[in-house]
């Protein structure tokens, strides 16, 4: 073979010397991992649910396995498009093509809005700013969204902070979540929150702008995502890997970032 390209043993190299690190933006999985909560008279998704099946003993003297049951959207997730009704004749889980999978990852810090206000929005103008500053949205990346909320995690009631209205969770305006879906080369947007959309999103004219949106463009969602504040706003390579579900709508999912150093 002539010509092979360098870039695969350049990264090993640099993964072996530390100039480019592994950031793992995975939450971990548990029965405590937080689940959405949809208002009735909505159906929920059940949260996550280990079953052993034997652990060294008479029904199974030398091996350790578990079942487990949960939803599709529990923990750190993907959405596929068809999780949505916009999305109803795209792809199911198992149908995104790998290519989107990996991409450069474009972060976007609104950690100090987010906790001065818990329903705070990510608007066009700002994203637009953060380009000014920093590079245009990537052709097949993903926008991260950074709100801080990541420290929540851990505490399903802190996590969704909800009150007699309903959960009050940062996300995207409606004109920020079309503008993404139709004018920009991104295939996904990821967040720290339970959903892509805000919490009060339900009350959204349109209703969850960003499901709908970018769903509806063939692109994907992801959520719950854990240590954005690790990764520099531009430069970083992200790898989502959500089981490969026949006919599923979403998948919890490993997400790795390649961070140069
Ligand atoms: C169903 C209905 C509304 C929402 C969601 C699911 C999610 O957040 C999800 O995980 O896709 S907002
Ligand atoms: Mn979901």
């Amino acid at each position: 073979m002539t010509e092979m390209s360098e870039a695969l043993p350049s990264l090993v190299d640099a993964l072996a010397t530390g100039s480019v690190e592994i950031v793992d933006l995975t939450q971990s999985l548990s029965v405590g991992t937080p689940v959405i909560r949809l208002p009735e008279p909505l159906a929920n998704t059940p949260g996550w649910k280990m079953h052993e099946i034997s652990r060294y003993d008479d029904r199974g003297p030398a091996w350790y396995w578990n079942w487990f049951e949960g939803g599709e959207h529990v923990g750190t997730h993907v959405d596929a498009p068809i999780h949505w009704i916009t999305g109803r004749e795209r792809e199911d889980v198992s149908q995104i093509p790998p290519q989107r999978l990996i991409g450069p990852a474009a972060v976007i810090d609104k950690s100090a809005e987010a906790a001065a206000n818990p329903d705070y929005l990510l608007t066009v103008e700002e994203i637009r700013a953060w380009e000014a500053e920093n590079t245009p949205l990537p052709v097949g990346g993903w926008l991260l969204y950074r709100t801080g909320w990541d420290a929540r995690a851990n505490d399903q009631s802190a996590f969704l902070n909800a009150d007699h209205a309903g959960p009050h969770t940062p996300g995207i305006d409606g004109e920020a979540a079309r503008w993404l879906a139709h004018e920009t080369p991104i295939v996904g947007v990821g967040v720290e929150t339970v959903g892509t959309d805000a919490g009060a999103a339900h009350s959204f004219q349109p209703a969850f702008p960003c499901h709908r949106f970018m769903l509806g463009a063939g692109k994907c969602g992801l959520t719950q995502l854990a240590n954005l504040a690790k990764l520099p706003p531009t430069g970083a390579v992200i790898f989502v890997a959500p089981l490969k579900i026949v006919k599923g709508s979403g998948s919890p999912a490993r997400v790795l970032a390649l961070v140069p150093h």
